[in-house]
Parts: C-alpha cells; sequence; structure tokens
C-alpha cells in the first residue's frame, strides 16, 4: 500500500499501534512492526528514561522494521521528567513519536529539532490545527468510541473523521472503534490515510497482557464499556468490570466528586496488577467499543493480514455499486 502515511513511516502498511500504558512494550511492538504496521512503545510504560531506553535496545533486537515511541503529557500533580524521557527516545534513535495530552505542544521544537515525525493524536479538530501549525506530520484523530480518553465532547469518528481531513493538509490518520478490515475501509473512505488501533491490539497473541485480560476483551460486547472521570472532565473509555462500575457510581451521587473517593479504585498500580494477574475486575481496565467486534486472539501478523484482505474486498464491493 502507499499512502502519505506509509511514505512518512516507510512501512509497509498504514496501520498504526497506538501508545498504550502497560500493554505497548517491545513484544507488541517489535511485532505489530514485524507485520507490516508501525508498534509503538508506551514511553511512561517505563519507569524512568534508562528503562524506556533499554526497552528501546530491547525492542531493536527484535525487530528492524521502523517503531515509534509515544509520549502522553498530560497534566499531574507529580510530572515524570518528560525532557529525560524525550532525551532517551532522540538518543537512541527513535524517528518517530506519537504525542498525546495537552502538555505534548511544549516538547514539539525539541523533537522536530532532531528530525523526529510526530503524529499527533487528539480528540478535536481546532486541536490538530494547532498541531498542524507546529509543524507535527500527520494526526491522528480519535472518535469518541476510542479507548481512553475520548475528550469532553462527545464526537463520533464517524463525524470526526472527515472533518479532520477536511480542515487538514497534513495526512490523518482514523483511530477509535477499528478492528477489522471493514473499519479500515471506512477510514479510508472517509478521508483518512491510515488506521491506528489500541483495544483490537490487546486482544493479539503478542500483547502482554493475561490470556484472562484478552479473554475478557473477546467476551466482552459493543455495550460492555464504561465512562469514568466524567465529573472531572477527564473522561476515560475503560472496559465495565467491578471497579469501574463502582467509579461510575460515585460520580453518579450528587454534589461535586472529589478525586479522593476515587485515588485508590482507579490507581495505576492496582489496574497494572489486575493486568498481569488475570483479575478482571480488580482493576482499571482501558478498552473502546470496538470490544464488541473483537471475537478472536491472533497473531498480530494474522490480524494485519486479514484487516489488509478485509478491507480491499469491502472497498471493491463498494465500488462495484457504480
Ligand atoms: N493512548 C495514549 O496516548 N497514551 C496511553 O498511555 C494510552 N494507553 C492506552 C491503554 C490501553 C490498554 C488502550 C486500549 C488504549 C490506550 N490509549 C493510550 C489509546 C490508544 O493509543 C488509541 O488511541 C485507542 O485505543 C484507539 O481506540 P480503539 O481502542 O478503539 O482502537
Amino acid at each position: 500500500m502507499k499512502t502519505r502515511v506509509t511514505e512518512l513511516l516507510g512501512t509497509q502498511y498504514p496501520i498504526i499501534q497506538g501508545g498504550m500504558q502497560w500493554v505497548g512494550r517491545a513484544e507488541l511492538a517489535s511485532a505489530v512492526s514485524n507485520a507490516g504496521g508501525l508498534g509503538i512503545l508506551t514511553g511512561l510504560t517505563q519507569p524512568t528514561p534508562e528503562d524506556l531506553a533499554k526497552e528501546i535496545q530491547r525492542c531493536k533486537t527484535m525487530t528492524d522494521k521502523p517503531f515509534g515511541v509515544n509520549m502522553t503529557v498530560f497534566p499531574t500533580i507529580k510530572p515524570p521528567p518528560y525532557a529525560e524521557y524525550i532525551d532517551a527516545i532522540i538518543s537512541n534513535g527513535i524517528h518517530i513519536v506519537e504525542t498525546a495530552g495537552p502538555g505534548a505542544v511544549e516538547f514539539m521544537p525539541t523533537m522536530k529539532e532532531a528530525g523526529i515525525k510526530i503524529i499527533h493524536k487528539c480528540v478535536a479538530v481546532r486541536h490538530a490545527l494547532t498541531a498542524q501549525g507546529l509543524g507535527v506530520d500527520a494526526i491522528s484523530i480519535d472518535g469518541f468510541e476510542c479507548a481512553g480518553h475520548p475528550g469532553e465532547e462527545d464526537i463520533p469518528g464517524m463525524v470526526l473523521i472527515p472533518l479532520a481531513a477536511r480542515a487538514l493538509d497534513i495526512p490523518v490518520i482514523a483511530s477509535g472503534g477499528i478492528g477489522s478490515g471493514r473499519g479500515m475501509a471506512g477510514a479510508l473512505a472517509l478521508g483518512a490515510e491510515g488506521i491506528n488501533m489500541g483495544t483490537r491490539f490487546c486482544a493479539t497473541k503478542e500483547a502482554p497482557l493475561h490470556e484472562n485480560i484478552k479473554q475478557a476483551l473477546v467476551n466482552a460486547r459493543e455495550q460492555d464499556t464504561n465512562l469514568i472521570f466524567r465529573t472531572l472532565r477527564n473522561t476515560a473509555r475503560v472496559l465495565k468490570n467491578d471497579v469501574s462500575n463502582q467509579v461510575v457510581e460515585i460520580e453518579r451521587r450528587p454534589g461535586k466528586t472529589d478525586f479522593a473517593d476515587l485515588r485508590e479504585l482507579v490507581a495505576g498500580v492496582r489496574g497494572r496488577a489486575a493486568l498481569e494477574a488475570g483479575e478482571v475486575n480488580d482493576g482499571i481496565i482501558t478498552a473502546g467499543m470496538v470490544v464488541g467486534l473483537v471475537d478472536d486472539i491472533p497473531t498480530c501478523a494474522e490480524l494485519i493480514e486479514d484487516i489488509i484482505s478485509e478491507c480491499k474486498r469491502e472497498l471493491a464491493r463498494a465500488n462495484s455499486y457504480f
């Protein structure tokens, strides 16, 4: 395939595995890259910049294809040393970074100076335009269906992708709710030149997740996600389970939600422990509505080949109507 996204990334297919906290490790990123897509390591999954440097080197031993690193910069009480993570990315020869979060703009000039290609992921066209103005190379536009942070405006991909394609000069990558070749065909028809997937890649053989978690994704239906942190205006889409149900219930109580009431339930360490132990109801598990389409656990290569052949078939079917 050839689109501006494959040209930019140097990949066979314009299929990207988005950054995923705890999941975006060398096993998954290298498998996606080896299968012709772009694998992405999640910078902040590594506890220190030195650990990220080691993970980048480990990934290089597992693939000779391009892969990237995600840097998610959300406001936090105790921010990680972002500048040092970025130094680790640059000095370890990474050429592609997926940025996300409102704080990412601060680090864009340093990355651009180092010759890094930036894919900025955002959930609104105005943010995409700002990022384009700052010189990013492509935009991943995340619709309301997506896992993780869909923002507060609730605009689904069906509207957001063509709006972004119409407004931007740089290539648009459709993200959120894509898990099959039909989704990819739809995204291309809506004006995107590539796709970004998170949830679908969690249910693959190479994803470093406990089998119980992968099976929970297979079992879940499209109705089985919760939106948490709505009351804090920091919405996250996660899998419906005991913990996320409890968070939603607390947020539904009258009056202002106090984060202190949620802290223990949503703690990152708790989520990570649940993912590793396969305790589906013990912590927050990030997942999108596309779980409704996930019904197997293929290798990344099988998944990508399936997506490409279904995409071609569906585009040909649509074309045959004319
Ligand atoms: N996006 C980020 O920018 N940073 C993250 O740390 C991050 N963590 C994620 C963890 C998981 C388990 C999942 C499923 C998604 C995460 N995302 C994160 C969002 C994905 O990169 C991607 O934008 C999203 O999953 C696309 O929606 P989809 O799941 O419907 O494909």
